[in-house]
Order: structure tokens, then sequence, then C-alpha cells
């Protein structure tokens, strides 16, 4: 099985250095690019590859390129920015890829850039990860040193600064105009859509935001071709490339690993994870972080791509699954999930301001005992009026997919909580 993202890194090991990266192919789609390829045919390939947004989202990458202004008479500087926000939670995935090799993002970023005319590009970098920090700016520093960065890189008359900014650690800044606001140094409220920031992003200027797996794909669809990249999948088609795809709660080998696109539910489960804890029975998972609908067991052969989890109504969303068992509160587990997302609100809009933590405290009041059976009708009401479309960005939105299919798949849960005026999984 072709593992083209991870295949150089090794959990505990420092990562490849500039020259042993060098020695295994790196950089070499950057030499590709600014030798062979114009800007528009680097976009065609990407769009072709069907590539998709590896945030959250799955956005088709060249399609997203494509909005960015080109030619002579565009306003300038044009900006790259890596989302490396990582903040989901249960996501790790981009951490893998930040710590274990550095300069494949750099690579991927500098690919990136080239297909957008960007001048100036960033790594946003979630506050958490020092290690990542460390490693990317020594990686950036030895790309600078060998003139893969800076001024007419190579010779091309191609040029690009990098940075690296590192966030004060809110959830917020992974939705890309809250991010581009902090990057000004501005609070990270996100900014109202359209203008989208392919058009007028950081400082008003034209600028594309890429999360930091979608990035990394890019050198080995330059060397490869797109038709490589599509048959990597096992869709072969519309959700195309390999997936780093994660596992967390009480099974044997929680961790992360890079697949096709398209495993099911069932093998990440017990192939890669291992399957369930002795003494712990599966009762559902969020797919991809917190943001998403649960999964339960008659989606167990569900393909984990985006088509497939959006199908029955749930979202794959980052790929990192979260496992609930069945000694785990249900309503626990969702108090705790809105807990952290009304602490995430940004405050700006007000149905999601007031509404998550209201939501948060009806769930609590069930949790201990003194819930009333109306309160399931104030959370059901709130999953729609905090639904898509009512607030200003997707944050209450996405933190609304784990209560209203928790209150679907679980419901009897909820209900003998308030029944018993206790929580049965407290003795
Ligand atoms: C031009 C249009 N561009 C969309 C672009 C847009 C953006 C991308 C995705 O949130 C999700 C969220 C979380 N013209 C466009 C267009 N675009 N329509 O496409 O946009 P969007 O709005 O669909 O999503 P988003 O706001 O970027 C991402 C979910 O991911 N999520 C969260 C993950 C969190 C992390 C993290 O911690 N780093 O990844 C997990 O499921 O809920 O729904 O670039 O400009 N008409």
């Amino acid at each position: 099985m072709e593992k083209p993202l991870t295949q150089h890194i090794v959990p505990g090991r420092p990562p490849l250095s500039l020259k042993e990266y060098e020695q295994v192919g790196g950089y070499q789609s950057v030499r590709k690019v600014l030798k062979e390829m114009t800007p528009a045919e680097v976009q065609t390939l990407v769009k072709d590859s069907n590539l998709r947004g590896r945030g959250g989202a799955g956005f088709n990458t060249g399609l997203k390129w494509s909005f960015v202004p080109m030619g002579d008479d565009v306003p300038r500087p044009k900006y790259l920015v890596a989302n490396a926000d990582e903040m989901e939670p249960g996501t790790f995935k981009d951490r893998l890829l930040l710590e274990g090799n550095p300069h494949q993002l750099i690579e991927g970023m500098i690919v990136a850039s080239y297909a957008i005319q960007a001048d100036i590009s960033y790594v946003f970098l979630r506050f958490a990860y020092k290690l990542a920090a460390q490693e990317i700016t020594k990686a950036i520093n030895e790309a600078y040193e060998a003139g893969y960065l800076g001024k007419n890189i190579l010779g091309s008359g191609y040029s690009l600064e990098m940075h690296l900014h590192t966030g004060v650690g809110r959830y917020m800044c992974g939705e890309e105009t809250a991010l581009l606001n902090a990057l000004e140094g501005k609070r990270a409220n996100p900014r109202a859509k359209p203008p989208f920031p392919q058009v007028s992003g950081l400082y008003g200027k034209p600028t594309i935001v890429n999360n930091v797996e979608t990035l990394c794909c890019l050198p080995h669809i330059v060397n490869n071709g797109a038709e490589w990249f599509k048959g990597l999948s096992r869709n072969k088609s519309e959700d195309a490339g390999t997936k780093l795809y994660g596992v967390s709660g009480k099974v044997n080998k929680p961790g992360c690993w890079e697949l096709p696109m398209g495993v099911t539910v069932r093998e990440l489960l017990e192939e890669y994870a291992g399957g369930m804890k002795n003494g712990y029975k599966f009762r559902g998972a969020l797919p991809g972080g917190a943001s998403t609908d649960f999964l339960v067991e008659e989606h167990l052969d569900v393909k984990m791509d985006y088509n497939s989890v959006a199908a029955v109504g749930s979202r794959m969303g980052t790929g990192t699954m979260i496992v609930l068992d069945d000694q785990t509160c249900p309503v626990g587990f969702v108090q705790n999930l809105q807990h952290f997302f009304a602490q995430e609100s940004c405050g700006f809009c007000t149905p999601c301001r007031e509404g998550l933590p209201w939501v948060e405290k009806v769930l609590g009041s069930i949790d201990n005992g003194t819930g009333k059976q109306t309160d399931l009708n104030i959370l059901d009401f709130h999953t729609k009026y905090l639904g898509p479309g009512n607030t200003f960005c997707a944050l209450a939105p996405g933190a609304m997919e784990p209560l209203q299919s928790a209150l679907k798949y679980f419901r009897e849960d909820f209900e003998r909580h308030i029944h018993e005026q206790r929580c049965p999984w407290r003795s």
C-alpha cells in the first residue's frame, strides 16, 4: 500500500534534514513546476487530481485556486497560508506531518504558491505545537539557505517569502477568515463571505488558505500525476488520494494512519485500531472530529470518504474518529463537547454566543439528574436554531451535529436520565 505522505516519517525520530530529504527526492516537484510548468498547468493538474481540502470541508483544491485573480495587473502581494491551527477535538493528523516531515509541507507550499503566483506565505501554527514550531523554523531556514525560498528561486525568476506564525490557541482560528484576522493582529472573528479570501483575504489581497495535509499531497501529485493520485483511492474517482485517518477512544490501539481514501469505519476500528478494549462495546463514533454527526453500528461498513459519509447524514470532516463506548454516558460526552464549543465561540453573533452556553447548561442539568422532559424540546429547538444559515460561521452548526445525532441515536439515554433523575453511568 502506497503511503506517499508518511513514507519518511518514523515516530520518535527527528524529521529528515534538508540533505536527507533531497536524497529521497525532496523538492523535485519545486524544480519541476518552476522549470517545466506554467502556474495554469499546475492548477489544471491539481484540479484533475480531484484533491479535496483535508481540513474538514472537502472543497476541491484546484477549483479553489482557480478563483485567485491572475495576471500582471492584479493586486499584490498575493498570499498562501498553511492552516496548521489543528484544534478540532480528537484531531492530530496534521501534527504528524508537521513534526514528522516539515520539508514536505514547505515543498507543497512552494508548489501552491507558484500555482497562484503568491509572493508571501505563512504557516499559521497551533500554539500548543511547540515541537512542530521548532522543526518548521529549522526547515524554513534550511530551505532559504538552499535557495528554495527567497528571491529568484533556483534561478527561475519566481520569488517567495515564508514565515511561521504561532496562534494563541483559539479554535476559531481554524476558520480561514478568523485565521486571517488573527494574522493581521485583529480579534479572531470570522468575516462575512463573500468575498472569499481567494479574492480578498489577508490585508484585503488575494489569499489561499489550505490545510497542512492538503498541501503535503501536492509534491506527490506533481511528481506522479493526477491519474496516479486518483488511483490511490478505493473510489478511483471523486474522493481521490490517500487520507490520514485517526481513531481515539477505548480502542486497543488508538493512532493515526495513512490509508487509501475510502477504507470503511469497520476496517479502521477493527483492523487498524485493534477493536474495542476488553469490557467495552462500540456505541458510536464521530467520524471527523467533534463537529460531525455520530455514526452508529448500522454505519460500520460505510466508506470513510467525503461523499459516502455525507450520504448517511454525517461528514467525514478531518477523518479522525472519536469513539463512544458503552461505559461512557452519551449525555456527559456531548455536554463535554458543548462546553468546548461554548468556550470557543468568538461571541460575535448572538445565536452562537447565547445559544451554546444554554445548550451546555441544559445538558448539564440532564446529566446531573435535574433535567425535565421539556429540556429535550429545548435541545431539539437549538439543533435547528443554531443550525446552518442561522449563525455567522460554521462553529455553532458544527457543534449541533454531535448533539442532534446523539438525540437521534441515544435518545433513550437522555430520557432515562430524566425519568430516573440521575445519570445511570454514575453509581
Ligand atoms: C469560493 C465558494 N470558495 C467554499 C472555500 C472556502 C474554504 C473552503 C471550505 O470549514 C469545515 C467546517 C468545520 N467560492 C466557496 C469557496 N469555498 N465555498 O472552500 O469552505 P467551507 O465554508 O465549506 O468550510 P470552512 O469554513 O473552511 C471547514 C469542519 O471543517 N471541521 C473542522 C475542522 C477543524 C480543523 C482544525 O482544527 N484545523 O481542520 C471538521 O469537520 O466544522 O465545517 O477555503 O473559502 N462559493
